[in-house]
């Protein structure tokens, strides 16, 4: 079973990294933003909540987010393993899904028989890239991809929201001895090799 959370900024790669990551080990890729961005598609009630805070660069409200992800996560490809790309977003949304883990983890152990220390291993995993890479790859995107989000302005916004909301987790996760942390800064197929090598470490260890 292999369970990926993955932190980064916004443009270090999380999403072009996590669907390589998905098919090399055959797990799910969840992606909020992807998620969200189909329910604003769809106009659902979720999507037009979300699509004011997207459009600004803000953190959708976790009550919007939370039961989206318990709901993915409850869906018969996910109980084998996943990797959660951009979620969680800050301590709140790490907490609860701690805390929703640990409940699922006591219950696979009791169905399966399987030892708990086989099925509880996270691994996290943050990718590092400076911000001026950062900025240089979202504003390409935007002009190539037309994304409401990917503008200069509202780039730099979502720089400061993830280093005000999201970066604290990099503490939390170090502190439960579940980091790794990989550079992003290279060639998509290099970042590729790093994260491979990290993740293969991390469930050898
Ligand atoms: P996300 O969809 O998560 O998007 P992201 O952070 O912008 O992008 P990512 O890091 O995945 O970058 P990518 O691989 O695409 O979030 C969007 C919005 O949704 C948020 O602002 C928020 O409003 C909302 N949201 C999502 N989750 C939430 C949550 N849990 N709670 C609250 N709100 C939430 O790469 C970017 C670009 O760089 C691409 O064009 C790619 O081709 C290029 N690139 C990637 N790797 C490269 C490399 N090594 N070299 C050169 N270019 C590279």
């Amino acid at each position: 079973m292999v369970q990926i959370i993955f932190l980064g900024p916004p443009g270090a790669g999380k999403g072009t990294q996590a669907i390589r990551l998905a098919e090399h080990y055959q797990i799910p890729h969840i992606s909020t933003g992807d998620i969200l961005r189909s329910q604003v598609a769809q106009k659902t009630d979720l999507g037009q909540q979300a699509q004011t805070y997207m459009d600004k660069g803000d953190l959708v409200p976790d009550q919007l987010i939370l039961d989206m992800v318990k709901e993915r996560l409850s869906q018969a490809d996910a109980q084998t393993g996943w990797i959660l790309d951009g979620f969680p977003r800050n301590v709140a949304q790490a907490a609860f899904v701690e805390q929703m883990l640990i409940q699922h983890f006591s219950s696979l152990a009791e169905s399966s028989g399987a030892p708990k220390e086989d099925i509880e291993q996270v691994i996290v995993i943050s990718l590092d890239v400076p911000d001026e890479t950062l900025i240089q790859r979202l504003v390409e995107r935007g002009l190539e991809r037309g994304r409401q989000d990917d503008n200069e302005t509202t780039i730099r916004h979502r720089l400061q929201v993830y280093r005000e909301q999201t970066a604290p987790l990099i503490e939390f996760y170090q502190a439960r001895q579940q980091l790794n942390k990989v550079n992003g800064n290279l060639s998509v197929d290099e970042v590729t090799v790093e994260l491979l090598s990290a993740v293969d470490k991390a469930r050898n260890s």
